[in-house]
């Protein structure tokens, strides 16, 4: 049986982008159950398709109308995609499945998703996304951040939110690493105010420009020495190689949710690794659920830079699952359990269950 709910839990600060500002996390939880396995996957989509063009509501609609007729808990994910690949787009709804079936494969075989997956680390390195606030505010949750031994500082940034910041930030921490992320906040009539960011010695600049153009990062990568990270240009294994073999990025931000999934991410991670780039594993404020998924693809080998999978306390006063990572040493270690290795706490989850329905019998 697979089911999906919509659950709605409040966030213990607002996050705000150059995009908007998120009060909840609004996941979508994918959940099958067949005799004794349980396995779950959850969306990367929110209310509005802010982020990318997906949203929640064209998740459910492409899972109920179009992908659930090519699903079945026998396929290995690789077999989902060449399936999948029949329709077009919708990454983040194909990768919920596909993540999944991950679930389901890893669980079968009584083995962690982090060594079901290649060769694992055993942990992830660490590193913060800190929501756009007051400098001063900022200040305080960085020196906080540096204190819990996070790897890398990331701040958002906008247009008129970003050069007294970073100054800021720069005059308090001079040597740690940070990054500004502006989601596609920038165009290609701000490569001059870009360049400033170069006296910062930023360890990359993550998506400045809209997530069409490809091109305009290849031209502002040749004007600036700050490194270029990809997040939202990056949608699938082929605009990967697009983006690498038009020399528009230095790093990429995977997201197995908005790349269609963990092939999909491994395959991206193989290619960014035969090209020098390197890859780090984001993160949309996921529960406990897609935390685990990333935690576990971020334990991979081929992961090189620290990644936005915090500690779920960062997002949640109480997160869905009975099981939470904890950093130490700025690391993480995924569950040793068969699969994810967590499981949902229900009393809570059906307290913040906001709507669901069954979706194959
Ligand atoms: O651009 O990486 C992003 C959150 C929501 C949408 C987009 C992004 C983010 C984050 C937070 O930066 C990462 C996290 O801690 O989950
Ligand atoms: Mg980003």
């Amino acid at each position: 049986m697979l089911s999906y709910s919509k659950i709605s839990n409040p966030l213990v600060k607002p996050f705000k982008t150059s995009f908007g500002t998120q009060l909840t996390r609004d996941a979508i939880i994918l959940t099958y159950q067949e005799g004794e396995t349980r396995a779950f996957a959850e969306a990367v989509t929110e209310e509005a398709p802010l982020y990318g063009y997906e949203d929640n509501f064209t998740v459910i609609h492409m899972i109920n109308s179009h992908l659930k007729g090519i699903f079945s808990p026998e396929l290995e994910p690789y077999k989902f995609n060449e399936k999948a690949a029949a329709y077009r787009g919708h990454n983040m709804a194909k990768g919920a499945l596909e993540m999944l079936l991950w679930d389901i494969n890893s669980k079968r075989e009584g083995k962690p998703l982090h060594k079901f997956l290649g060769k694992s680390k055993g942990y992830a390195d660490v590193g913060v996304s800190i929501g756009m606030s007051t400098i001063e505010d900022e200040l305080k949750t960085i020196e906080r951040s540096v204190k819990l031994g996070y790897r890398r500082i990331k701040v958002k940034i906008e247009k008129g939110f970003n050069i007294a910041l970073l100054k800021a930030i720069r005059d308090k921490f001079e040597d740690i690493p940070i990054s500004a992320d502006a989601n596609q906040g920038f165009t290609r009539d701000d490569f001059r105010l870009l360049k400033k960011l170069d006296q910062f010695n930023l360890v990359y600049l993550e998506q400045p420009l809209p997530l069409e153009d490809i091109n305009g990062h290849a031209l502002l990568r040749k004007e600036i020495n700050t490194p270029i990270c990809l997040d939202e240009s990056i949608e699938s294994v082929e605009s990967a190689t697009n983006a690498i073999e038009r020399e528009a990025v230095d790093v990429i931000n995977i997201k197995p949710g908005r790349v269609g999934g963990l092939q999909n991410s491994l395959d991206i991670m193989q290619r960014a690794k035969e090209n020098d780039i390197k890859v780090w594993i984001g993160g949309m404020l996921e529960t406990g659920i897609g935390r685990s998924f990333n935690v576990s693809l971020a334990s991979n080998k081929l992961v090189n830079m620290p990644g936005d999978t915090s500690p779920n306390f960062r997002y949640f006063k109480k997160d869905i699952t009975n099981e939470t990572f904890e950093m130490r040493d700025g690391r993480i270690s995924p569950y040793r359990g068969p699969g994810i290795g967590v499981t949902l706490d229900y009393e809570f989850f059906n307290g913040i269950q906001v709507e669901g329905a069954r979706l194959i019998d």
